[in-house]
């Protein structure tokens, strides 16, 4: 595609990985043949207000605060004219955002579209060292940022000479972002952009490494509201959203805020959303739709009395496997089918998945309508069903780093390779086994972490738990587990016996774990997955 880029600063273009190494897009749904011209706060926030359903509700959060969707634009116009006239910003600049959840950082964040800008949304736990990095691999011009959250903002700041203008919202004075807002203009014409011009950079979360950030276009934005939602959530403009990921995370950026705008549904925004939060909200807002990760609905499932009293109908798993058992006990404590689904920042969203009909225990679902999906061997040949290979998808979206190395690792042959071993069904179901690098070789046997994992959870003393290999002079590697127990049970040898007794009776013998610790609590990314490097080599960065 040969679009005019609307972009002054072609930073994103010029970084853009090779044609040669960027994957295969296909667009073989009707939803999917996008213009040439195309802005998503167009289509996802104005269209609503020209439709005429600006008096519709769209935010809702703690503490009373109501905004329609006439009410968002009108605060995302006012933050667009502030950047475009007070700070500067000309299209394709990169504008830093950091924020918890809540409805200003829904609304810097459509400004951003609005102006043409690139939003860089971060996750509100990182500290300046970590915000350096990125300022300085996404060439951060910009940024807006929640007053509570300015300390580690300020430090990072002052190392990053490439960020030119910042200010903070959420706090009283008159150089804040508000008074600001107060003295600019409702109005504002969103930019032209073309629908390959980039809006996102999602920073990956990644489990090790070197942050990477991969590139999303306006298309991509839209493409994924017209994938998965239509055919796999199926909400509708009555749905009232909640959950815990943060909007830095793509799972959260769709999840809580693209999705119910598509369809014309609100959504609520909590700024702290354990469980408690997160049963609270979904009280007070009789919320509809949840979307949190697979630990979350554990702890959650306690509750489930009161929840059954609640609205909630639509409940939505992912960010790491969902075990059989969690499915389960879902179900048994609220009536509701878990809704899995894998996505990636990668691919921007969840690319394999089900409805609640077409659930099976134990599998992620088949390929979402728009994205095809194939299990691979190490020469990128595709296995027959019933083999463990690496999952490879291509659809309307997919991985392009910034000037990375890693791209070729990430794109084989078109494809999209994730990192993940899965296994196809003869039904064309898909099946997570670990992710490549979990697969443990013991004794010449493939074991994956995630099922020892699985089969120890289900052991009543076992709060949670981890599984890895380590190295071991007669078998290569051998299986160990980190055990979190629920409080009142002993970590003694004889508890020890009895998870190793309990794991041989439920899964293949030789996947039982020889060796177990019994541990406090397990090393998560902020985006929740499990870190099971931190437990084979815990000195270094342990935090
Ligand atoms: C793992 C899963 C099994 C898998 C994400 C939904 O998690 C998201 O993005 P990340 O870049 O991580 C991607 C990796 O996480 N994973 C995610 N979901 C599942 N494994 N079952 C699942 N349901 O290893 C994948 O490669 O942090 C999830 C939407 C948007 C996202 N960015």
């Amino acid at each position: 595609m040969t679009t005019t880029s609307a972009h002054i600063d072609t930073f994103a273009r010029d970084h853009l990985p090779p044609p040669e190494q960027q994957p295969q897009f296909i667009f073989d749904l009707p939803a999917l043949q996008f213009p040439e011209r195309l802005n998503c706060a167009t289509e996802l926030l104005d269209r609503h207000v020209a439709e005429g359903h600006g008096d519709r509700v769209c935010i809702r959060a703690p503490g009373g605060l109501t905004w329609t969707y006439a009410d968002l634009r009108e605060k995302a116009n006012r933050i667009a004219n502030v950047l475009v006239h007070d700070m500067g910003l000309v299209p394709g600049n990169r504008v830093l955002l950091r924020a918890p959840n809540n409805p200003m950082l829904a609304a810097c964040w459509f400004a951003v579209m609005k102006a043409g800008g690139i939003a860089v949304a971060t996750m509100p736990l990182l500290r300046a060292k970590e915000l350096k990095a990125i300022i300085e691999i996404g060439q951060v011009t910009h940024a807006l940022c929640d007053a509570a959250l300015a300390d580690e903002m300020h430090h990072a700041a002052m190392e990053s000479p490439q960020l030119r203008q910042l200010r903070h919202f959420d706090y009283e004075g008159p150089d804040s972002l508000e008074a600001a807002m107060e003295r600019a203009s409702p109005y504002f014409d969103n930019v032209d952009t073309a629908a390959d011009d980039t809006c996102i950079l999602g920073f990956t979360s990644g489990t090790t490494g070197v942050p990477k950030a991969t590139m999303h276009f306006h298309r991509d934005v839209m493409a994924i509201c017209h994938c998965w939602p239509p055919h796999m959530l199926k909400a509708t403009a009555d749905d009232v959203f909640i959950g815990s990921p943060p909007l830095a995370f793509t799972f959260g950026l769709g999840g809580l805020l693209l999705f119910p705008m598509h369809v014309g549904a609100s959504t609520v925004l909590l700024e702290k959303a354990g469980p408690p939060q997160l049963l609270d909200g979904i009280k007070e807002f009789h919320a509809t739709v949840l979307f949190t990760a697979p630990t979350s609905y554990r702890t959650l499932a306690a509750r489930g009395v009161e929840l059954r009293r609640t609205p909630l109908r639509k409940c939505v798993s992912a960010g790491e496997a969902l075990p059989a058992s969690t499915r389960q006990l879902w179900k048994e404590a609220t009536g509701i089918e878990l809704i899995d689904g894998i996505g990636a920042t990668e691919m921007l969203h969840i690319f394999i998945s089900h409805d609640e009909g077409n659930a099976r225990p134990g599998a992620t679902g088949k390929p979402v309508p728009g994205y095809r999906a194939r299990v691979i061997d190490d020469e990128g040949r595709e296995v027959p069903p019933g083999t463990v290979g690496k999952l490879a998808v291509q659809g309307p979206t997919g991985c392009r780093y910034l000037a990375d190395e890693r791209q070729k690792s990430y794109v084989k042959n078109g494809w999209n390779v994730t990192g993940d071993a899965y296994v196809m069904d003869t039904d064309g179901y898909f099946f997570y086994q670990a992710r490549t690098d979990d697969m443990i070789i013991s004794a010449g046997y493939n074991i994956a972490a995630p099922e020892v994992e699985e089969a120890l959870m289900q052991h009543p003393a076992v709060a949670e738990c981890a599984v890895v290999g380590v190295p071991d002079a007669e078998r290569g590697q051998i299986v160990k587990a980190f055990v979190v127990l629920r409080p009142g049970q002993a970590g003694d040898a004889a508890m020890v016996k009895t998870l190793q007794d309990f794991v041989k009776a439920t899964v293949a013998p030789y996947k039982y774990p020889r060796a177990v610790e019994f541990i406090d609590k397990l090393p998560r990314t902020q985006t929740g997955k499990l870190q099971r490097f931190r437990l084979t080599q815990p000195a270094e960065g342990a935090a």
